[in-house]
């Protein structure tokens, strides 16, 4: 495996000392207190505290340490005892703020009162909660009801989520865009159409049966840490691993597992990847094709010489459609144009599928390098082709991983939060709150931020996030926001949508879910969902970071009350003075899903709520799982020109999003900026630049619009030519509204056409 470390500064293997270190910087960075490390045993457990961070699922028989690197970052930095409060403004006008990076306003610490922006004087100022939530009803009561939009990120528990989609539809619209829009819409989109699931099919035993799996653009070293725990499980029975991915990723080679003594004091290695096909970006079409080719030749060979079929015939038959189609695509496809469009060789292609070929269960994991593309939907489908194949859906030991984002981002789509009409039990919000909702689908994300450009979008809503630093042509995205009639903000911390004030604009600091949640039944525990669709309690323990705070869901019924007519039906006190009460609505709304929630909130490793696609159970439109035929070798929607590269948008291990803990990437040893662009040695020789020279990227979109970035120093890297990668969001301003898959409207952030000037 030596020829795959990429660079000799980078530290390897995954997890190990360099695990501890980076928490005890970020530890030291936050001004601690003795609490946060009694806080961090309570993670991820019964009881305990459900993590702010990733929704990486929680095993019933935790560890002693149930979190991770990133997880422990997480819970520290909502800890920190660094406060952002209104005598910060006394110092600091939004329009310098501006010039902040995105690290040092999250590290002015958590938000302490609510705020009004003063307009004369370029400040946030102090206002209660009676005034704000007064003037925001205000604005919106007289409002177009289609012009307001209420996103959110998927941070917020079950309970307020639930109302929160409540008061949209109650207000009269549909407009509930979610941070999965530009994430994760293409599974519940594309998987949704092939397997009739919009989310994934294998539960936490799954891990520990399959004999091997197949890893597509997910960075579980970096994004879902503890997922390395069960691969080094995996591994060490003997499972096999294969990767594809443009970059390569410490936590796919080699992981020292930091919670383990023996490892840490041995240094003992486990090897993760059995192979590692550095795919070029927007390939994975194509490797999956040649993956598909191996398995039919495969079975070609078997029925000429008599032996066991390689495809499973008898799941094809009873299960699926479509399959004489994709095969007729599979068998007709050259394996020349699968090598030029994958960036792979015949041979490696074929050690891969091999592997697949001779694992008897199969989990097929993936995340935003198949789903931020133009053709992400397909990326996925061809996935589900593949896995198809041998019967690897709803079966022990095997399914579909798509790795979720936000730790109740999933759970914020089942329990309403969703702009398609299709999704919701209108009938049933009919019946429990007697009001009439909108039938109208209301917009994604994409629809939204071109909303606002067009004028069209008057007040923005946010239950967390940060969406003006998250979304493509980020520049124009500043103007509009601000020109709008009201922006209302939903925060823990200062972040840079919040630099770009309406008319009206209004920052409401909430609760952490670490912290105490007192209402008038007491102290309130809350319910998010994890990617493997069990529901988990969570309590908070922590005193809150200022009196002045309040719960999510106190801040949405205090919204709703200011905002909707009366309805007797609509009680948002009794809801805000016990959250099981919200429960038992929601179990009213999804009876199926969520049967005895209250009685079953806290059971060890959460509550499934049960899956379809895991039941060979296929609601689809045709009733049967569906091979898709591929209509394009690869996931762009642009062709390869002279000077034209592919950037990959990348996460470093020491950000959540647009939250920026610090400089320190170290898996790529990249150390105190961030300002740089990773390319191909070659690449950098072919293009007449040298290492160290400072350049600018500049879209190569082909809309006539000029976006740049400039100020990025060329690093070398050892990446596939023609693929280049930089930082997210740094590279928000050089991705194009309208370029996004074109299935769900997801942008597409891993191949953005760029050229570079020196
Ligand atoms: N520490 C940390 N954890 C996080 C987050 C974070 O920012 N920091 N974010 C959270 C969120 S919201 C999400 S959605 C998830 C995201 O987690 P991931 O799904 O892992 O997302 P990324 O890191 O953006 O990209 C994943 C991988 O795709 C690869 N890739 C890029 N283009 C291609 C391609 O064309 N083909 C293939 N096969 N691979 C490609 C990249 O090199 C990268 O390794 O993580 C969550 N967890
Ligand atoms: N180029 C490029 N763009 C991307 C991506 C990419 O890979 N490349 N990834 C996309 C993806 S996968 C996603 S999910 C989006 C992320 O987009 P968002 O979800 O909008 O952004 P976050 O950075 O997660 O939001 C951080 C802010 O949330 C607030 N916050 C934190 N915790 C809480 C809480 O508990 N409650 C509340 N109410 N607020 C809280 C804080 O104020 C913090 O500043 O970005 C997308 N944009
Ligand atoms: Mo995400």
């Amino acid at each position: 495996m030596a020829d795959q470390i990429p660079n000799p500064k980078a530290e390897r293997p995954a997890g190990g000392w360099g695990s501890l270190k980076s928490i005890a910087r970020i530890y030291g960075d936050t001004s601690p207190t003795p609490a946060m490390l009694e806080e961090l045993a309570r993670q991820n457990k019964p009881k305990g505290f459900m993590c702010v961070s990733c929704a990486w699922p929680k095993p019933k028989n935790y560890h002693p340490f149930e979190f991770c690197e990133n997880g422990a970052k997480a819970t520290l930095s909502d800890l920190t005892s660094a406060r952002c409060t209104p005598d910060f403004w006394n110092d600091h006008t939004v329009a310098e703020l501006r010039d902040w990076k995105d690290h040092d306003l999250e590290h002015t610490g958590r938000l302490t009162h609510p705020l009004r922006y003063d307009a004369g004087a370029d400040r946030y100022v102090e206002t209660t909660w009676d005034e704000a939530f007064t003037a925001i009803g205000k604005v919106l009561k007289p409002l177009l009801r289609e012009s307001v939009v209420f996103y959110s990120s998927g941070h917020a528990g079950l309970e307020a989520s639930y109302l929160y989609a409540l008061l949209a539809r109650a207000y009269g619209n549909n407009n509930l865009p979610q941070s999965s829009n530009m994430c994760h819409e293409t599974t519940s989109v594309a998987l949704n159409q092939v397997i009739g699931s919009p989310v994934g099919t294998i539960v936490w035993e799954d891990l520990e049966k399959a004999d091997a799996f197949f890893f597509f653009g997910q960075n579980p070293g970096t994004n879902s840490p503890r997922f390395l725990h069960p691969l080094q499980e995996a591994k060490k029975r003997g499972a096999k691993i294969v990767t594809f991915n443009p970059v390569i990723e410490q936590g796919l080679v080699s992981f020292v597992n930091p919670q383990s003594p023996v490892d840490m004091l041995t240094g003992r290695e486990t090897a993760i990847s059995d192979e590692y096909c550095q795919v070029q970006a927007g390939g994975d079409i194509a490797a999956i094709l040649g993956l598909c080719k191996v398995v039919v030749e495969a079975d070609d060979g078997a029925v000429a010489e008599g032996s066991a079929r390689v495809l499973d015939i008898a799941f094809i038959e009873e299960h699926t459609t479509g399959f004489d189609t994709f095969v007729s695509a599979v068998r007709e496809t050259a394996w020349a144009d699968i090598e030029r469009e994958s960036g792979l060789t015949e041979a490696q292609i074929r050690r891969a599928g091999d592997i697949y070929v001779q694992a008897e269960r199969v989990i097929g994991v993936y995340g935003m390098g198949l789903t931020q593309h133009s053709q992400g939907s397909l990326n996925i489908q061809m996935l589900v082709n593949l896995l198809l194949l041998r019967g690897n859906i709803g079966r022990e030991g095997a399914g579909c991983c798509p790795v979720r984002g936000h730790s109740n981002v999933q759970g914020q789509r089942t329990v309403g939060i969703a702009e398609k009409t299709k999704l919701i039990p209108m009938d049933k919000l009919k019946a429990l709150f007697d009001f009439d909702p909108p039938t109208e689908d209301g917009m994604t994300i994409v629809d939204a931020v071109k909303g606002l450009m067009a004028g069209k979008v008057k007040a923005f809503i946010s239950l967390g996030g940060n969406l003006v630093r998250a979304v493509p042509d980020q520049k124009e995205m500043e103007a509009a926001w601000a020109a709008q009639d009201l922006t209302v903000m939903v925060s823990t911390k200062l972040n840079r949508s919040h630099l770009f004030p309406a008319k009206q604009a209004f920052i409401l600091p909430c609760l952490s879910r670490l912290e105490r949640d007192d209402q008038e039944t007491g102290n309130q525990s809350v319910t998010t969902e994890d990617s493997f669709s069990h529901i988990s309690g969570s309590i908070g323990k922590r005193p809150p970071a200022s009196k002045h705070l309040k719960s999510e869901l106190a801040i949405v019924a205090g919204l709703a009350k200011a905002v909707l007519e009366p309805n007797p039906r609509l009680t948002w006190d009794a809801w805000t003075g016990d959250y099981s009460l919200v429960r038992d609505l929601i179990e009213r709304t999804y009876p199926k899903d969520f049967k005895d929630y209250n009685a079953r909130m806290f059971e060890p490793g959460g509550f499934y709520r049960g899956n379809n696609a895991h039941e060979r159970i296929w609601n689809t439109e045709q009733k049967k799982a569906v091979f898709t035929r591929p209509h394009r070798l690869n996931a762009l929607s642009f062709e390869d020109a002279d000077g034209r590269y592919r950037l990959v948008t990348m996460r470093s291990n020491d950000q959540f999003n647009t939250t920026i803990y610090g400089y320190s990437d170290r898996f790529r040893g990249i150390e105190g900026t961030r300002d740089i662009v990773l390319m191909s040695e070659g690449d950098i020789a072919a293009a007449g630049l040298r290492e160290g020279q400072k350049v600018a990227l500049v879209s190569d979109f082909g809309d006539g619009k000029r976006r740049s970035l400039p100020g990025l120093e060329v690093r070398a890297h050892k990446l596939p030519r023609g693929t280049i990668a930089a930082y997210y969001p740094e590279c928000n301003v050089l991705n194009a509204i309208d370029h996004h898959d074109a299935l769900s409207k997801t942008p597409a952030s891993k191949a953005i056409p760029v050229r570079i000037e020196a």
